[in-house]
């Protein structure tokens, strides 16, 4: 099998791994249909994947109730200085993780099968794409990476005798003995679960864990942990955006990058409908978008994946009609609740609830029991090209022109629904101060529902010091001048009084994204408020919508009371980069204050 393949650097990898892992086996996957179809029969026969009665070509899967999610806590970044990795990413020396981690891989494949995974990050060819290798010893990542990277012997092609790929090792850590028995989902006890990343190597070393980001490697660990230190050297960006594009009445396109934490409705809004008359919109992309200034002197940007890996509870026909259409065949499932009648049930699906199921643990599950059927981050897996919405565009080398970036979070009470920034500065004050209720998308110490700064979305991607991130953001400013994207912060989660929305969202919020659009043409005037420009009265297009008087005003209200109570923790969080935070942020909070001071 390694005979197949032609770069020796890739091969002696190939090699050492093997040697240290020791498979039963050797695949190198071709990234065929064919191939895609015998692994997920395989895992048919084995017991692990459901097929769905009601979708053809789709299967259900159930995680060890251990393995839910993305584990922060266990995730590294390990540089040889601990400044380099900066205070909010877990750190370790890397001859001591590696010492440790090896350990763990001494034979850590026996009786497994090794899949061997060439996948490109972005279309193959394009000027932004990156090749990597991922080594596995589980079928699931592998039919997985299969939908949401491009896999197979034409990224060998491309990548010829000596190109260079990023090296990705994956184990589920859960070796086989003979005559053993395996389990439906084999993984590592968390304290031997490690995501790891070696920035200065360009290397991903990930063990124990067999979900999502934990293990398909192109998807968080390198489109972003390892991109972003990459696109700080070379001058690019590497973030946690989708990217839509939205067109007006008269035909004008904008594109639009967004960077919202994990379960705050990306997938959602890049999938959006516009339920304004005559406006359209198309999926590029729902989670990473890498970004490079082209020779126009503008900023574009392209989807590095090829699936869509969304939240599944919450997914419906009012809140995603595409993704509901996406799914209906040609899917993964993981930890959704089965159907008696052989399909896949989460909560706030359409309809009513079933009268039976099979929880996401494989118990008996009727309405009203205490646990949800479905895990509050169970997920779909889906290939791009079934998107409804996609954009004919979206796998263009030299990707679309970004014209508006948004960040935004999940938060009550405080941020008002839209807000823009002054100029580029505040922009990137807008993003580094970007805070949000944590969901149940991460496993970490502090419960749901708590807030915490997660900074352009990137808390957990961020691959090097935050405060040069913050840095690069502003010299990243300063080389687009004029040409840069306007900068947007926006809250679709405000509530008022019993605890309900005051905001319809999702294809309502096209009405907030035109006053963007309107905003770049200079079409709509706003008025100055402490923390940024907003919408004047009559500014929003509410044409057809029955949001009463009194909650738009609240959703568009600028409390200084409440934003002057935020300002200590921005501040202390902003300090604990000390001598890495730019004294360009610092301006701004001091101008923040004032504003607010003066209300
Ligand atoms: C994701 C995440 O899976 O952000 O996209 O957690
Ligand atoms: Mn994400």
């Amino acid at each position: 099998m390694i005979t197949q393949i032609k770069h020796e650097g890739l091969k002696s990898w190939v090699e050492e791994v093997a040697g240290m892992c020791r498979p039963d086996e050797i695949y190198l996957c071709d990234g065929t249909r064919e191939e895609y179809d015998r692994l997920m029969a395989q895992m048919v026969d084995a017991g692990v994947a459901i097929p769905l009665k009601e979708r053809s070509h789709s299967f259900l899967f159930r995680s060890d109730p251990s393995d839910v999610a993305r584990v922060e806590d266990r995730t590294y970044v390990s540089t040889t200085s601990r400044d380099d990795a900066g205070p909010i990413n877990n750190w370790m020396a890397p001859d001591e993780l590696k010492g440790t981690m090896k350990k763990l891989y001494d034979g850590c494949m026996k009786g497994r099968t090794m899949y061997v995974i060439p996948f490109s990050m972005g279309p193959i060819g394009s000027p932004l794409a990156k090749i990597g290798i991922q080594v596995t010893d589980s079928a699931y990542a592998t039919c997985n990476m299969h939908l949401m990277t491009r896999v197979g012997d034409k990224v060998l092609d491309a990548l010829g005798t000596d190109g260079e790929f990023i090296p990705c090792l994956h184990s589920i850590g859960a070796p086989l003995e003979q005559g053993q028995e395996d389990s439906d989902w084999p993984c590592a006890p968390m304290e031997e679960k490690y995501i790891s990343h070696f920035p200065e190597e360009n290397l991903i070393w990930s063990y124990g864990s067999g979900y999502g980001g934990n293990a398909l490697l192109g998807k968080k660990c390198l489109s972003l942990r390892l991109a972003s230190p990459i696109a700080k050297r070379e001058g690019w960006l590497a973030e946690h955006m989708l990217i839509v594009r939205l067109t007006n009445p008269e035909g004008r396109q904008y594109h639009i990058a967004g960077a919202f934490p994990s379960a705050c409705g990306k997938t959602n809004l890049a999938m959006i409908q516009p339920t304004i008359p005559g406006w359209k919109a198309e999926t590029i992309g729902d989670d990473i978008a890498w970004m490079q200034i082209r020779p126009n002197g503008r900023l574009h940007a392209i989807n590095p994946e090829t699936g869509f890996f969304g939240v599944a509870p919450g997914t419906s026909n009012g809140s995603n009609p595409v993704a509901v259409d996406m799914l209906k065949e040609n899917a993964i499932f993981t930890n959704c609740a089965l159907t008696d009648n052989g399909d896949v049930w989460w909560e706030e699906m359409d309809g009513d609830p079933p009268a039976h199921a099979i929880d996401w643990k494989g118990r008996d599950w009727t309405p009203g029991t205490d646990e949800p059927a479905a895990h509050p981050n169970a997920r779909f897996t889906a290939p791009a090209e079934q998107c409804p919405s996609l954009s004919p565009d979206w796998e263009d080398p030299e990707g679309v022109p970004i014209d508006i970036f948004i960040f935004g979070g999940r938060r009550a009470t405080t941020i008002p629904l839209v807000h823009e920034a002054y100029n580029w500065d505040h922009g990137v004050f807008l993003g580094a101060s970007a805070s949000s209720e944590i969901t149940a998308a991460i496993i970490v110490e502090s419960g749901l529902g708590h807030v915490r700064r997660d900074p352009f979305a990137m808390k957990p991607f961020c691959g090097y010091n935050m405060g040069d991130y913050f840095q690069h953001w502003f010299e990243m400013g300063d080389s687009m001048g004029e040409k840069a994207p306007r900068i947007f912060y926006v809250n679709w989660f405000r509530k008022g009084d019993n605890d309900r929305w005051l905001w319809p969202g999702f294809g309502d919020n096209s009405r907030v994204l035109k006053w963007m659009c309107d905003r770049v043409d200079g079409k709509v005037g706003a008025k100055e408020t402490p923390i940024g420009l907003m919408p004047e009265d009559g500014g929003l297009d509410l044409s057809g919508l029955s949001v009463p008087k009194e909650d738009m005003e609240e959703l568009l209200a600028v409390d200084p009371k409440m934003w002057l109570a935020e300002l200590p923790d921005i501040e202390a969080y902003f300090e604990q980069f000390g001598k890495h935070l730019p004294d360009r942020l610092r301006v701004q909070l001091v101008g923040l204050r004032e504003r607010l001071n003066n209300y």
